[in-house]
């Protein structure tokens, strides 16, 4: 039977953490969904919206050879029900998000794969905001 892996995430100015994890969630199994949040998520979680709209952010992911299937996440509160819907045997997490999904381990497993050293969407945008202030 084929493993379903599936992870989510805003994945905003995709970089090569975004690129290593989805990799490595892909080597677990054999089908890889991924959840791309909403603009509106991102504001009423970070209160800034991604720099880049949510429509450009999934098709970035989903041009990923290792990304079999992409949806749109609209809420962290309907995570069960995007288990459930898409039959995820595994779920996948960067471990900033350790133990936040283990209420999910009834009916899936839940995996937290450590995340790149030295790399985050909030440096980047830092690093060219101070190139353009120099
Ligand atoms: N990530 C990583 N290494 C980095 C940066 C990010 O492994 N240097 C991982 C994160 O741990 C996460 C995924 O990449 O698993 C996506 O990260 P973000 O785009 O920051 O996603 P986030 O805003 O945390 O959204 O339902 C949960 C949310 O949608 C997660």
């Amino acid at each position: 039977m084929s493993t379903k892996v599936i992870t989510f995430g805003t994945y905003d100015v995709f970089h090569v953490g975004h690129v290593n994890i989805l990799t490595r969630a892909h080597d677990l199994g054999d089908h890889l969904t991924v959840g791309v949040s909403t603009d509106a998520m991102n504001f009423s979680k970070k209160g800034r919206y991604p720099v880049y709209r949510q429509e450009h952010r999934l098709e970035i992911v989903a041009s990923m050879a290792c990304v079999d299937e992409v949806f749109i996440e609209e809420s962290l509160d309907l995570k069960r029900q995007y288990l459930i819907d898409h039959k995820a045997d595994i779920l996948v997490m960067g471990n900033d998000w350790e133990g936040r999904f283990d209420e999910f381990k009834d009916i899936c497993e839940v995996k937290y794969l450590p995340r790149t050293d030295d790399i985050s969407t909030t440096d980047i945008i830092q690093d060219i905001r101070s190139r353009i202030d120099d």
